[in-house]
């Protein structure tokens, strides 16, 4: 009884909403109860910190019984659940969202003052889980708020890193530091470990067969995966989803024998390799690693999370009819991480339940399907075939099954011997995750239009070819409640205002109605003042956290996303050296300078060499630029470090003008390009990504567009690219790649980023130097739009006005049409 989608817009229920649940003063009293009975102070002893463990807690209580009931209607119900896997959830502060879906914020704020606290001290006492690396991770977050929101009953499951993505800190040099983020170092009120609810797994020894013909999977060493429960609140849907993170620990005691000899070191080696696999998140981002302890990673969350789907719908069942379970719930791989799941539940329905393959592969395939979030093919992960031989060798047996009966049926179908050997999910040495998933799953999908298509014609072409129905697309969204109301209350405000409602929040597509408002002179003047209201806020959190002195009448031009080549921080940091050269030089007067100020927010990966020279370049044009008296108040550069979701929500509602200016057929989606645009900030953009379907929704004259396309990027391929003639062609660009190199930015020293210099100069391998002059010619057009402010908010408003599309809401309803075939819990 598969629950159906019943159409094309899902219903949110809002009858179930929590309604004031309590009065300011009750809350108080909440707070007041949990300080004394479970932090154990007075309130006169109480710090922020306790004052935000017990708030947390409190609030906490008033979801429970949504929880409970959520959970009650999964199992019971008929409707199919969702699981989300993902190695990265990357989830942001949880009080201001639990308060906002618990309808309990203002009483929050009041009580906490009632108590003799600040507001903000308060808030700020939570430390920001970081457990994931960037766009793939926070997608996860907003997808798992939209099922919720939506009344979707669903399931995050992933790992409880001890460690999540490093700090980020700039030694004096400018270079990036990577600090551990020990991130529990504190009392985590949000997470429950449920030590009853924990689940085996194991690694290595041997297969041997039995005399029956079946095979027994004898492992070397088992972990214990432990549940850590989160609350996933829904916004005004009275629905409260789990976030599951599981934690590896040790179930050897420590080795009594040893220890007695003091051998403190050995006697506790077995918790440390146990507990080794939940320790740390691979610090990578669209960039290859292929380590061991991945691949542990990956099994252990997945093997626990099917055992635990098995559990949770077939409670005390000792011989469960699995052939049901797809109609239970439906899995989605969040990119190649997850993908081990594939051959797992194999192992798990043939060996542990007694299935035949063809029942268990049938049961499988209908339970299982694939996001791919990438188009570069070092990101798609393949592992050597001896490693998983070693780590999972019934799994091994399983994956060349399953290569086998691929080139069987591709056969069958009459696919040329050559194509089945590029097809190989097996090749004898490597397993590619990408094609396993693609063969082992229902549905392929790519994140945004752009992307999909160039899944189905370049990544994917020979399986799109021969399963051309498997391949969709749902482009990307993000969570309004998180990105517009929490970190945006002045715009969410007007928002109201002008529309008569903040129904908006649960049904984004209404913002078109603020259309005709871009019309009233009086409308955008508000909208105006919000922004600049925002910067000049902005501006003290930036002086607070960074020491920054940040003038909030200048432009704000922001560049945020992970260091990456393809991304092009390099164009940025060009262009903005060039615009100095020329303001410094008077080649530009200085009444026609827009004043500006450039932010970048980015970490890369710790083992990415021109990436982190990057860094250190951008950091020293901010040293050099901010001190030079003679652009003072024309041009700064900041770069705050340790950009993270706390610094994005403060961030984006004070930008004007964003940077997506990634090379085209690169960026897979973008998310970043969402928030900005409903936050009302203009976008410089290539057509790459979900900005093609951005700049098609707000109007090509909305958007500043420039760049090569697709095709001309592929062209310029095959001619075989020079960058050197760019140089030589563009003065400005040969100005300011000579400036890089002639020590300027280095106190003189010309070696300093030779690498990177050499690297523009004779690879430039996603085409930063063909692109620059399009990007310093449209720059004359953005600063003539700026220099009128009324035109430039009544675009910046069309931008709000017709984003809604991008809402993570629309994205889950997309996957339910297309991919899930599920629907809303009934009420
Ligand atoms: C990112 C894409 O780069 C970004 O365009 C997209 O918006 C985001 O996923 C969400 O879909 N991809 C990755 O982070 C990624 O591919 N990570 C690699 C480890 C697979």
């Amino acid at each position: 009884n598969t629950g159906t989608y019943p159409g094309r817009k899902v219903r949110m229920t809002e009858i179930t909403a929590p309604k004031s649940p309590v009065t300011a003063e009750q809350f108080a009293d909440e707070i007041r109860e949990q300080l004394k009975y479970t932090q154990n102070v007075t309130t006169e002893q109480a710090t922020p910190a306790d004052v935000y463990v017990a708030a947390s807690k409190a609030v906490r209580n008033h979801l429970a019984d949504s929880w409970f009931k959520t959970q009650a209607d999964t199992v019971n119900g008929n409707t199919k659940a969702v699981g989300y896997l993902s190695a990265e959830f990357l989830m942001g502060k949880q009080l201001r969202n639990a308060l906002l879906n618990a309808g309990l914020t203002e009483q929050f704020d009041k009580a906490v003052e009632a108590l003799g606290f600040k507001v903000q001290d308060v808030v700020d006492a939570e430390y920001e889980p970081g457990l994931g690396n960037g766009g793939l991770g926070r997608l996860a977050a907003c997808f798992i708020d939209s099922l919720a929101s939506l009344g979707v009953p669903a399931f995050g499951y992933g790992i409880q890193y001890k460690y999540g993505i490093f700090k980020q800190e700039f030694d004096k040099d400018g270079k990036q530091v990577e600090t551990p983020d020990y991130w529990l170092a504190n009392e985590e009120p949000w997470g429950h470990i449920d030590y009853n609810r924990d689940q085996k797994v194991s690694f290595g020894g041997k297969v041997v067969e039995n005399a029956d013909g079946t095979k027994t999977w004898q492992p070397a060493w088992s972990v214990r995966a432990v549940p850590v429960d989160y609350l996933v609140p829904g916004y005004k849907s009275g629905r409260v989803n789990t976030l599951r993170l599981w934690s590896a620990k040790s179930y050897d005691e420590f080795d009594l024998l040893a220890f007695n000899r003091s051998e403190y070191m050995e006697a506790v080696t077995p918790q440390v390799k146990a507990e080794n696999i939940s320790k740390i998140l691979y610090p990578e981002d669209s960039t290859k690693v292929g380590k061991e302890l991945r691949l542990e990673q990956q099994y252990f969350f997945v093997s626990a999370s099917l055992h635990d789907a098995i559990r949770v719908f077939y409670p005390g069942q000792d011989k469960p009819d699995l052939t049901t379970f797809p109609n239970k719930i439906v899995f989605q791989l969040n990119d190649t991480h997850p993908v081990i799941g594939i051959p797992e539940l194999m192992r798990i329905l043939i060996d542990e339940y007694g299935y035949d393959w063809d029942t268990a592969w049938s049961i499988t395939t209908k339970t299982f399907n694939y996001t791919c979030h990438t188009l570069l093919p070092e990101a798609l992960e393949v592992w050597p075939a001896s490693l998983i031989g070693e780590l999972l060798p019934r799994h091994l047996e399983i994956i060349e099954k399953i290569n086998a009966q691929f080139e069987d049926e591709l056969k069958s179908k009459g696919v040329d011997k050559n194509t089945i050997k590029d097809m190989a999910i097996y090749t004898g040495d490597a397993v590619r995750m990408a094609y396993l998933a693609t063969y082992g799953g229902s549905h392929v999908n790519g994140v945004a239009e752009l992307h999909s298509q160039l899944l189905k014609d370049v990544t994917l072409k020979n399986f799109s070819d021969v399963y051309p129905d498997k391949f969709t697309n749902v482009t990307n969204g993000v969570t309004p409640r998180r990105f517009v109301k929490l970190a945006n209350p002045r715009l969410s405000d007007l928002i109201t205002e002008g529309l008569g409602t903040d129904k908006w929040l649960s049904d984004l597509e209404m913002l078109k109605g603020l259309e005709p408002l871009a019309k009233d002179d009086e409308f955008v003047k508000k909208f105006a003042a919000v922004k600049k209201a925002n910067k000049v806020d902005f501006a003290a959190y930036a002086k607070r956290e960074y020491g920054f002195e940040l003038d909030p009448n200048t432009m704000f031009n922001t560049m945020v996303k992970r260091l990456h080549e393809y991304k092009r921080q390099s164009l940025k940091i060009l262009s903005v050296i060039s615009t100095y050269a020329d303001i410094k030089s008077g080649k530009v007067k200085a009444e026609d300078v827009t004043p500006r100020t450039v932010f970048f927010g980015a970490k890369a990966a710790p083992g990415y060499y021109l990436a982190k020279m990057t860094i250190q370049l951008i950091n020293n044009v901010s040293r050099v630029v901010n001190n030079d008296p003679d652009v003072k108040g024309k041009l700064a550069v900041y770069f705050p470090w340790n950009y993270n979701v706390r610094l994005a929500q403060h961030l984006i509602p004070a930008t004007d003008l964003d940077e997506q200016i990634s090379q085209a057929g690169k960026e897979a989606s973008g998310t970043g390009n969402m928030k900005f645009a409903l936050n009302g900030a203009m976008t410089v953009g290539t057509l790459d990504g979900a900005n093609v379907e951005i700049r098609e929704r707000v109007g090509a004259e909305n958007f500043f567009l420039f760049g090569m396309t697709v095709d001309e990027v592929e062209k310029k391929y095959a001619e075989g690219y020079n960058p050197a003639s760019y140089y030589e062609a563009d003065p400005r660009l040969k100005h300011a790649i000579d400036m890089v190199a002639d020590g300027t930015f280095s106190n003189g020293d010309r070696n300093a980023y030779s690498p990177l210099v050499a690297d523009w100069l004779t690879k430039d391998w996603f085409m930063t130097l063909a692109d620059f002059s399009a990007y310093m010619d449209i720059q004359s057009e953005i600063e003539a739009l700026y220099a009128d402010e009324l035109e430039w908010n009544r675009k910046a408003l069309l931008n709000v006005a017709n984003s809604g599309y991008f809402s993570s809401d629309r994205s889950m309803e997309d996957y339910l049409e297309r991919i899930w075939h599920t629907a809303p819990l009934a009420d």
